[in-house]
């Protein structure tokens, strides 16, 4: 009786190893197709975050990407690394059970990287991947079954000896699926190099912004170090300059269609320009500028000689996202493949895109490749999910920096918007909305139609906790909104307030 329940016991320990195993073959794999092709279409794990982009609820999706942002993709991407590394685990186990019919140790190599080797070419057709993945796969496989040599060839699972080498199998494929994973963790977390200013062909204009900008503590400078970032998928599409081209095309006398080479010779415009994002919070981070260079969309539509029905367009992108708005707002849009004086980034959109002044950045479309006049008005990608995001951003004045000076003065400062309307000035209360006072301004930022400011306020603080709210007002004397709203459906509006303690 004792030795029936030891032997369960042990059969159990026996396979809990095996499973542990057949993961960390699993995480080898995915990471050597990570080492191999980098976060690309082409990664194993792209298949499975485009389906949970794609197919999770829109309810899901609607909060998940627009107001979780950059942490929505995150948990897309993790959930699809471990579904990928399951999937492959799956298999591996597959294998070993098959094997022990079989009996024979080593063929199960060959036979497990066979079948990973398929799985992976069948989920990215790429070969690079597919390798990638199964030579370190391959390579564990060998080590632990070399290491842990078992004397019998047969699968014994109830033996206390099986037991013993399969803890020794679990052990060094835990240790190698740790050195290899956070190889590929480093390699993952790498950010990109930073922007040297010397041989920066818009120095001067990153010079000009970094001047204006107020030199407070808790607060971006006028050009954003990191520029927030809004995508649909959490793997972008990755877009060569010289395969990309686009096309206007629907309601045209003629179909129009550029490549890069073209769009680098036609006109060029550069100007300071914010994006603000529909789905962030009122006092929220999704909202930025940067310096940016393209060519006006408008003669591409003159030369396609569009005759809309609805006055409407759908832009459409790589990566499968699609917006419709008014022809209008393309007025004074710009087809943008430089950033800050560099290539466009890809999380930015490379090597090309939409650029809507003064609108929610929604309408920005990022990887653009098709212009399309409409006849009848459609919903966008989000509009589909209940948002309206596709007009004009609405004015805010952000309260992100709170300081108590040397002098005992406390110092408030933040960032204003009002898209094209533009601002003319801040203004702050410290008793909670009674009274108001003007804040220092930040210079305009040049050439631009619609980039933010900065705002700065200091006061001698009253003895006691009081409340400070701000609020923008644009161009001609219009004081922002203050009834508070929240961001869904059409974008967060009212003022900001915070309590200070003295
Ligand atoms: N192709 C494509 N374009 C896109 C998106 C996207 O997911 N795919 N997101 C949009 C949203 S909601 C915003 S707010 C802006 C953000 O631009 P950024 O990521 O460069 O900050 O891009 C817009 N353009
Ligand atoms: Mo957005």
């Amino acid at each position: 009786m004792n030795k029936v329940v030891r032997n369960l016991r042990n059969f159990n320990l026996a396979r809990l190893y095996r499973v542990i195993i057949s993961l960390c073959i699993g995480v080898v794999a995915t990471t050597g197709s990570f080492i191999a092709v980098g976060f690309s279409p082409a990664f194993v794990a792209t298949p499975f975050s485009r389906f949970l982009s794609r197919y999770l609820p829109d309810v899901v999706i609607k909060y998940a990407i627009l107001i979780l942002g950059s942490l929505g993709q995150k948990l897309n991407l993790i959930t699809a690394i471990m579904l990928t590394v399951g999937l492959f685990a799956g298999i591996v186990f597959g294998a070993y059970k098959v094997n022990e019919r079989f009996g024979r140790p080593y063929f199960n190599i060959p036979v497990t990287s066979g079948l990973l080797f398929v799985a992976s070419y069948l989920l990215t057709f790429d070969l690079q991947s597919s390798v990638g993945a199964i030579i370190p796969a391959a390579v564990l496989l060998t080590i632990v079954r070399v290491v842990t040599y078992i004397d019998t060839d047969e699968y014994d699972l109830s033996g206390e000896g099986e037991v013993a080498d399969s803890r020794r199998s679990f052990i060094i494929a835990s240790v190698g699926a740790a050195l290899f994973g956070s190889v590929g963790a480093r390699e993952a977390l790498k950010s990109t190099a930073p922007t040297n200013l010397e041989d920066n062909p818009a120095k001067e204009f990153l010079t000009q912004a970094e001047q204006k900008s107020f030199d407070i503590d808790g607060m971006d400078a006028l050009v954003s170090e990191d520029f927030y970032e809004v995508d649909i998928n959490s793997i972008n599409p990755d877009v060569k300059a010289d395969s990309w081209s686009l096309s206007v095309t629907g309601q045209v006398a003629n179909t129009v269609t550029i490549d890069y080479e073209d769009i680098t010779e036609m006109e060029t415009v550069s100007r300071f320009e914010t994006l603000r994002c529909v789905g962030e919070s009122l006092n929220g981070e999704k909202m930025d500028t940067a310096f940016w260079t393209g060519t006006p969309v408008m003669p591409l539509l003159e030369r396609a000689d569009i005759d809309s029905g609805c006055g409407c367009v759908m832009v459409r992108a790589e990566d499968g996202y699609f917006e419709e708005f008014p022809v209008e707002a393309l007025e004074d849009a710009i087809l943008a493949y430089r950033m800050n004086g560099r290539p466009l980034p890809r999380g930015h959109g490379a090597p090309v895109r939409l650029l809507v002044p003064g609108h929610w950045g929604e309408i920005s479309v990022k990887w653009v490749d098709e212009i399309e006049i409409l006849d009848k008005e459609m919903d966008g990608y989000w509009e589909e999910r209940g948002w309206h995001g596709t007009g004009p951003a609405n004015t805010v004045a952000k309260l992100h920096a709170e300081n108590t000076l040397e002098n005992g003065n406390k110092e408030v400062g933040g960032h204003a918007y009002a898209g094209t309307r533009g601002i003319s000035r801040v203004e702050v209360s410290t008793d909670g909305g009674s009274t108001w006072n003007e804040a220092e301004l930040t210079e305009e930022l040049e050439p631009s139609i619609d980039a933010w400011h900065q705002w700065r306020y200091e006061y001698e603080p009253p003895n006691e906790t009081h409340t400070v709210v701000v609020r923008a007002v644009e161009e001609d004397g219009t004081v922002q909104t203050k009834e508070e709203t929240g961001r869904f459906p059409s974008g967060p509006s009212g003022w900001v307030s915070r309590e200070i303690q003295a």
